[in-house]
């Protein structure tokens, strides 16, 4: 029987699975190494943890690792139901909620090593987080997909440290009531993107597409809708999806550095965001601000005799 040790947290909503024993041994190389060793060595670590019937679709897990740069914090590898993930913003508010309640790090400024770069993330005494993203960038603008029985959707493309297709207007109603049909519309964008041939960098695949509109609450500026792998959507507004958003209307004039942005998701959950200019170069680093609580630390058990031991694969 083998045992992994998992703390659950979630942030505005999302959940988060941290692996903390148990996972497997990647060894010692930079974190993007480490996590092709899971993806071609423990797919199937991956599979139990997070897919039925020990998680579901919504879940994101990440797999804690010692750092390569023993003055950094911790290294994390993200991954959920169909992959891993470059990056997890509502992920890593999770993961800092976690290393503060096993103690492993204090109040204040931390460094986390991902598979796209080093981060920064600080946490409060009251238990808020504000993480520092990779630079963003808006990659194409105001793009036309022909979505079969739906219509034309314009968007832009962004990187926020995974791909998003940010749609630009939409007359769809960003109410939880009716996250059925915005499932469907955006997976319909998501096939019509890939049939299209529209990608990231380097032929990336689009694998979020977020809907934007007007908050619920007015103290916000934007509600949004987010897509993620798979099929599921983000309960929290996406600390990734909400950096892409931050580098389309920073692009677009419509942000200026330092200035507050309040990203409500579709439950209404809040992350407040800023950014700055990249110092050299294009695009901008954004700070994304939530908070998580953990919920449960529990021992996975994986069975050798349980026919579905390693998690229903969809
Ligand atoms: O918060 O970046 C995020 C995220 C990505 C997928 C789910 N949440």
């Amino acid at each position: 029987m083998k045992r992994i040790q998992v703390i659950d947290s979630h942030t505005g909503g999302e959940p988060t699975r941290i692996i903390v024993e148990g996972g497997p041994e990647l060894g010692t190389g930079p974190i993007v190494e480490r996590m092709t060793v899971f993806q071609d060595q423990y797919d199937e670590i991956r599979s139990a943890v997070v897919n039925e019937p020990r998680g579901s679709d919504v879940l994101v897990g990440g797999l804690l690792c010692r750092p390569v740069d023993d003055s950094n914090s911790a290294g994390i590898i993200f991954f959920d139901t169909a992959g891993f993930l470059g990056m997890c913003g509502h992920g890593t508010i999770g993961l800092m909620v976690t290393l503060k309640h096993m103690g492993q790090i204090e109040v204040g400024r931390h460094r986390l090593e991902t598979p796209v770069g080093v981060i920064e993330a600080e946490i409060d005494q009251t238990g808020k987080v504000t993480v520092q993203n990779v630079p963003s960038y808006r990659l194409d603008h105001e793009i036309a997909v022909e979505v079969p029985n739906y219509g034309t959707v314009v968007g832009d493309v962004a990187w926020g440290g995974n791909w998003f297709f940010l749609v630009k207007k939409t007359s769809e109603v960003l109410l939880v009531e009716n996250a059925r049909h915005l499932l469907d519309v955006t997976i319909q964008i998501r096939d019509a993107l890939k049939k299209q041939g529209i990608t990231g960098t380097n032929g990336a695949y689009i694998d979020h597409i977020e809907l934007y509109g007007s908050p619920v609450d007015s103290k916000n500026h934007s509600r949004n809708f987010v897509l993620c792998p798979g099929s599921s959507y983000d309960r929290s507004p996406c600390g990734t999806g909400t950096s892409a958003k931050l580098a389309c209307l920073a692009a677009d004039g419509k942000l200026a550095p330092g200035e507050i942005w309040r990203q409500e998701s579709i439950i209404g959950s809040v992350f407040e965001c800023s950014y700055q200019p990249v110092s050299n170069g294009e695009g901008i680093v954004p700070s994304i601000g939530g908070s998580a609580h953990v919920c449960a630390e529990s021992t996975l058990l994986l069975d050798p005799m349980d026919p579905l031991c390693m998690g229903i694969r969809s």
